[in-house]
This record gives structure tokens, C-alpha cells and sequence, in this order.
């Protein structure tokens, strides 16, 4: 959904809920970076909150960092009675699976890993994308939920 959408819900109070799944990063694109055997480039996302935007329109707006708060946000976004926005803060470090693998995307993926430690910003991002990084997320669950409006 796009700024544009967002904004024509508001503009109608249109009672869409929408959920965002923020994992800071273009996971997709990033995905078939590294099975193409190219470390990935460019797909990280700068730390966005979506709840703000929205609240910013007019939505009702909660930010989800907290696992166990995602039943209550969700209760109170299909409970309001116009638009509604929840964004859960998801790991970053998860990775995207494709619904079938394939060897070559093995064998890029492994590929991508080999050419990282000519370049070290590369391994890390290499490292990022898997879901066993040995790096720490740059954030993670905090236990709050922001935003209650
Ligand atoms: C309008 C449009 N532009 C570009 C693309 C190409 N594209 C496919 S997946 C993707 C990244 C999606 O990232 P995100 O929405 O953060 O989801 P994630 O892959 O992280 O789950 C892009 C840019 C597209 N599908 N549609």
C-alpha cells in the first residue's frame, strides 16, 4: 500500500486495517541478490516507522514490538471504528525463503558468502540475511508497545 492510499482512506475514513510487517529491508530483493550469488547492496532499509506516518493522517497507529502485545493491538485497530494501522517489528535477520530452492540458488547463495569477505560491509550484510547471524539485530523486540491513540 502506498502514501497515496493511505491517504485516501483517511480522506474517506475508509475502516481498512493494515498491517505492516517491518523488517527494515527489501528482504525479497535482497533474497534474489544473494541466490544470483551477488552480495546484496542497497536493500536496507533506513529504520521507517510506519505508525507514525499513519497517525500522521489520521490513523489509529500502533507500533508492535512486543510479540505478546500483537493480540491486543490487533483488538484494539478492528475494534476502531475507522482506518487503523499496526505495524509489528519483525527480525531482520529472518530470512526470505523462495516456496521451492533450487541448487543454483544454493550454490549463489554460497557464492554470494564466498565473495563477502573481500569486502566486510558486504559479509555483514551476508551474514544479516540469514536467521543464524552472529551479529546482534540492530533492534529487537523492546518490551512496549508505542502509540496508543
Ligand atoms: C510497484 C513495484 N515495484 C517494485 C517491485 C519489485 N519488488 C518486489 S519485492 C520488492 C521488495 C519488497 O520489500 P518489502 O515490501 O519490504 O517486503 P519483504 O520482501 O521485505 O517482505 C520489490 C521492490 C514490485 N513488486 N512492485
Amino acid at each position: 500500500m502506498l502514501l497515496g492510499e493511505l491517504i485516501t482512506v483517511a480522506a474517506h475514513r475508509l475502516p481498512v486495517n493494515v498491517v505492516v510487517f517491518n523488517n527494515s529491508t527489501l528482504g525479497m530483493v535482497k533474497l534474489e541478490m544473494l541466490v544470483d550469488g551477488l552480495p546484496d547492496f542497497g536493500v536496507d532499509v533506513p529504520d521507517a516507522n510506519y505508525a507514525t506516518v499513519a497517525r500522521a493522517l489520521g490513523f489509529h497507529a500502533v507500533r508492535v514490538t512486543d510479540p505478546t502485545r500483537i493480540e491486543a493491538a490487533y483488538r484494539q485497530a478492528f475494534a476502531h471504528p475507522g482506518p487503523s494501522l499496526v505495524e509489528l517489528i519483525t527480525d531482520p535477520k529472518a530470512l526470505s525463503l523462495p516456496p521451492k530452492i533450487k541448487g543454483a540458488q544454493v550454490l549463489g547463495f554460497a557464492t554470494a558468502m564466498s565473495k563477502a569477505p573481500a569486502r566486510p560491509s558486504a559479509w555483514r550484510a551476508a551474514i544479516s540475511a540469514t536467521s543464524h547471524g552472529a551479529e546482534p539485530a540492530p533492534r529487537r523486540c523492546a518490551n512496549q508497545m508505542e502509540g496508543k491513540s
